[in-house]
């Protein structure tokens, strides 16, 4: 399987995210992406290539302008505001506060445009997401031109970021702009399956009113665990979209068994749609030692997941997600993508 990888993701770099009332060292680190890359070189998944450039164009079809430029502005705007130092949102807009005006100050914008305080933008926020961007992008057009897989190693994350905001690492939506990209080049449907520990609140948005693309998410039940306000199961799209949303929200403390069984019922909801591709936001925070999370997969049962994805018989775009026990994170991703290897080949 390719590897679609660029060294820029090291840009995005975070001192600190607000957990538990303390600043803490960022969980999102570059170090995870290194050990992922050691991991694929050793393990001999296949090549490692690096991204085409894509421009800022087809970002606009899944993001909102005022937001993308906000992004690409953020971090000047800051440093001449407050110095060089990570930008953290400290406001934000409850429901029924007004929203009709854009705050002209960095920091209304930052609150505006976010979810939480984990989110760091600093001096390499806009080029490290951009070339994420592209690695996913990439990736897809790989599959499209005929490699049965393709992985997008890619950081910071995206599958929290909506079509206008920020937060739970994540700045732009790479699984979307992977789905996008394959629906502009004439797939007519395409299916998003999420199994990150974490609902992928942003996907959700981003293609909630839509029916060519179905967004299917495994993860941690909202009632428990981050980010508290989407994932339940009563979510569904609404419009055109309805019914082409999935949540399959799961207890603090599942293991492969528990999540085996609501995978099969995500399986059978691609299978009736019938896509023509799909793509796996892939994040392995459903290990049992991730320090955020609370599921508790073994390493051999992200095999089992590969073989799991494998058995939906589509072309398959990965897009890495999230995953914070660093060490065990490379053994963790690469046994997905083998198991998916594996079973591929029969
Ligand atoms: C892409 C992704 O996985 N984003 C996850 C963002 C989660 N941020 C909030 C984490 C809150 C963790 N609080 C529990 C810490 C245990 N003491
Ligand atoms: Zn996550």
């Amino acid at each position: 399987m390719i590897t679609v990888y660029s060294d820029a993701h090291h840009a995005q770099e975070g001192r600190a995210e607000l957990n538990d009332g303390q600043l803490v060292p960022c969980y999102e680190k570059p170090a995870r992406a290194r050990i992922v890359l050691d991991r694929v070189r050793s393990a001999g998944l296949g090549p490692v290539i690096a991204p085409d450039p894509y421009g800022v164009e087809p970002i606009l079809e899944v993001h909102d302008k005022g937001y993308v430029d906000f992004l690409a502005a953020a971090w000047d705007e800051w440093v001449a505001e407050h110095g060089d130092r990570d930008a953290l949102p400290l406001n934000w807009l409850a429901p029924n506060m007004h929203r009709r005006h854009v705050p002209a100050s960095i920091d209304g914008r930052l609150g505006y445009y976010s979810f939480d305080a984990g989110t760091p933008i600093t001096a390499g926020t806009w080029t490290a997401v951009r070339a994420a961007a592209d690695c996913a992008m990439t990736a897809a057009d790989r599959v499209l031109d005929g490699e049965p897989a393709a992985y997008a190693l890619v950081r910071p994350p995206g599958h929290h970021a909506g079509r206008a905001f920020y937060g739970g690492y994540c700045f732009l939506n790479n699984a979307a702009l992977a789905a996008q990209r394959m629906r502009d080049r004439g797939c007519a449907r395409i299916a998003v399956l999420d199994v990150d520990y974490h609902h992928g609140n942003g996907t959700q948005e981003i293609f909630w009113r839509r029916s060519d693309v179905l967004f299917v998410c495994l993860h941690a039940d909202p009632r428990q665990e981050f980010p508290y306000f989407s994932g339940h199961a009563d979510e569904e799209g609404e419009g055109i979209g309805q019914g082409f949303t999935l949540n399959l929200p799961l207890p603090w403390g599942t293991g492969w068994e528990e999540y085996a069984a609501a995978f099969r019922v995500a399986a059978a909801r691609i299978a009736a749609f019938a896509p023509d591709a799909l793509v796996v936001s892939l994040g392995a925070d459903t290990f049992i030692g991730d320090p955020i999370s609370r599921f508790r997969f073994q390493s051999d049962d992200f095999l089992r997941l590969g073989a799991a994805v494998a058995g939906l018989s589509l072309p398959t775009v990965f897009v890495q997600e999230g995953g914070y026990a660093v060490e065990a994170l490379g053994v963790n991703v690469v046994n997905v993508l083998a198991g998916f290897e594996s079973a591929a080949r029969g």
